[in-house]
Parts: structure tokens; C-alpha cells; sequence
């Protein structure tokens, strides 16, 4: 496997970075998740757009332009055996002193993407449903550190995750510091009540996601009735369908939260069909790998 560090792609094994580069003494950088369908890379514009937009408002300037950054992807791909896989694309602020201070990073941010298989859930959970539950590790605030921005610092989901685990799910509803329901810990969450798609606002705070946007599209597509407001758990549990929505995960059935069976308890009418669109939507569009 080749990976691509600094523009250079290089075996696995020398794939390595300094023990003093900030994304790993301090979190201090940020990250994309990207998928490639038989070469073609799905959404890559809007991946690269939102590392900037996370870079941006982290202060971190990344080394080359989004077009070369754009090529530095297609570049990765080409060069994988993969014909379906995964991108992970990291940028850091660098090597540099100890110290948290941005300004010791003197030689300037760093980047990798890395294009290899991944599997989120197992197969089963995307025919019979997922079943999630609500823990008490709350999302971020925007206050603090905006769940908009993709960086480094996972901890909140990473707790949050194994809250979940010791609880014996796979998978955690974050509520925010209000009480409303936010997202999973590493998709956005959707239901569908008495006909139409929702999910929480934006200002529920979670990460702006593309997969939710996509199907936010793809549901207006198909004319079904598409609401971004505040949820709370009562209208998770009182809903017809549930479903998570992620680049990783891509869109996976909910049939149980917090015990209580969602709908019929078997993945619902809605889900199915926006999982049949977004499946071909994937095998349409993308940017092609030559
Ligand atoms: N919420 C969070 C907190 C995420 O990190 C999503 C939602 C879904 O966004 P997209 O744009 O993918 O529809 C994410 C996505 C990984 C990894 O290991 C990345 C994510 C989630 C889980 C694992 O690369 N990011």
C-alpha cells in the first residue's frame, strides 16, 4: 500500500511521522473521510471545501491550493489496488517544540491521505436495524469547540463511543447541553414522522455532514417532506424510522433507541428508499480516477 505523505507517496512502512508533529502532541489539526466507488471519488469537491473551511477556522494553513489538493487525491487513488475504499486525508500543524503554541510548528503544516478498505457496522445491522442508545456525554459546545469543525480532537465522540460500548451498543445518540438531540458519534442522525425526513438543526450542533446533505437532496428528489429542527428523545422514540447517515457508514437502518422498538422494528419504507438512491447516486457521480 502507498501512501501519499507530503505530496510523496511512499510504502506503508515508511509512512511515518515525527513524535513531535502538533496533530499528535496536541490534536491540532484536522481530517476528511472520503469514499471512492469503482475509482470514482464521491463528493470530493465538498470534502476538500470542508477540510479548508476546518483548517480556516482553526488558523492552519494548508501548504498547497484545494486544486492540487483535488490531484494529491486523485494521485492516491490511482495508485491504490482498491477499486472501492476509503480516503483519509489528515492535515497538522506540523513538527515543532514542545509547547502548545502554533507558532513552534516553524516548518508549517503537513498532510497525509491515506486510500484503504473500511467497514463500519457489520452487514447484518444494515438489513435488521441498528439498535442505539442515548449517553450522558454530551456533544460539544459550539462554544467550546464547534462540532463543525473536523479536527483532530475526537475525544468527545471517542468518550461517548465507549459509553455506548460499556452499555453494550454499538452506537451513542450525543445529545447537546440544551437536552436536544444532536448526532451519533461519528454520523448524522435522521427520522421520519408521519411522512417526512427529519433531523436536527445545524444549531443542534453537529458536524455539517455530507452524506446528511446528500440525503437531504435526495429526499426532496424523491418529494418527501424534508424538516431541520430540534429533537428531543421523545421524538426519536416516537418516530416511524430512524437512520444514521455517514461517508463511512453511508446510511444504516436504527430500529431500536434506548430500548424502545422504532416503528415496526424492521428497517421502514422511507429508509429503504433513500438507501436504493443514494446507492445509485454513488455509482453515478464522483470524480473519475483514470
Ligand atoms: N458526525 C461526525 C462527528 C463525523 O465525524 C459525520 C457526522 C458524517 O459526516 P459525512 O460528511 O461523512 O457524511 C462524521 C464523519 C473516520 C471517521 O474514521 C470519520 C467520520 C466518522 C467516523 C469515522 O475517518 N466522519
Amino acid at each position: 500500500m502507498l501512501i501519499n505523505l507530503n505530496g510523496k507517496l511512499v510504502p506503508k512502512e515508511k509512512a511515518v511521522i515525527s513524535v513531535f508533529d502538533h496533530g499528535l502532541l496536541y490534536g491540532d489539526g484536522v481530517f476528511e473521510g472520503i469514499r471512492f466507488y469503482s475509482k470514482n471519488i464521491f463528493k470530493l469537491e465538498e470534502h476538500i471545501d470542508r477540510l479548508y473551511n476546518s483548517a480556516k477556522a482553526i488558523m492552519l494553513t494548508i501548504p498547497i491550493s484545494k486544486e492540487q489538493m483535488i490531484k494529491e487525491h486523485v494521485k492516491t487513488v490511482k495508485a491504490s489496488p482498491l477499486k472501492d475504499g476509503y480516503i483519509r486525508t489528515v492535515v497538522t500543524r506540523g513538527v515543532g517544540d514542545l509547547g502548545l503554541d502554533p507558532k513552534k510548528c516553524r516548518e508549517g503544516a503537513a498532510y497525509f491521505i491515506i486510500a484503504d478498505a473500511i467497514s463500519m457496522y457489520p452487514e447484518e445491522y444494515y438489513l435488521n436495524g441498528l439498535a442505539i442508545t442515548t449517553v450522558a456525554m454530551r456533544r460539544s459546545l459550539a462554544e467550546c469547540l464547534d462540532p463543525k469543525i473536523k479536527s483532530l480532537n475526537y475525544l468527545n465522540n471517542i468518550m461517548a463511543k465507549i459509553e455506548c460500548a460499556n452499555h453494550g451498543s454499538l452506537e451513542a445518540v450525543m445529545i447537546n447541553n440544551a437536552g436536544y438531540v444532536a448526532e451519533a458519534t461519528g454520523d448524522n442522525l435522521f427520522i421520519v414522522t408521519g411522512g417526512a425526513v427529519i433531523t436536527p438543526d445545524m444549531s443542534a450542533g453537529a458536524l455539517d455532514g455530507i452524506t446528511r446533505e446528500t440525503v437531504i437532496d435526495l429526499a426532496k428528489t424523491l418529494k418527501i417532506k424534508v424538516v431541520e429542527k430540534m429533537l428531543t428523545r421523545y421524538d426519536l422514540y416516537t418516530a416511524d424510522e430512524c437512520f444514521l447517515t455517514g461517508t463511512a457508514a453511508e446510511i444504516i437502518p436504527v430500529t431500536k433507541i434506548d430500548g424502545r422498538v422504532i416503528g415496526t422494528g424492521k428497517p421502514g419504507p422511507v429508509t429503504h428508499k433513500l438507501i436504493a438512491k443514494y446507492k445509485t447516486l454513488t455509482k453515478k457521480v464522483g470524480v473519475k480516477v483514470k
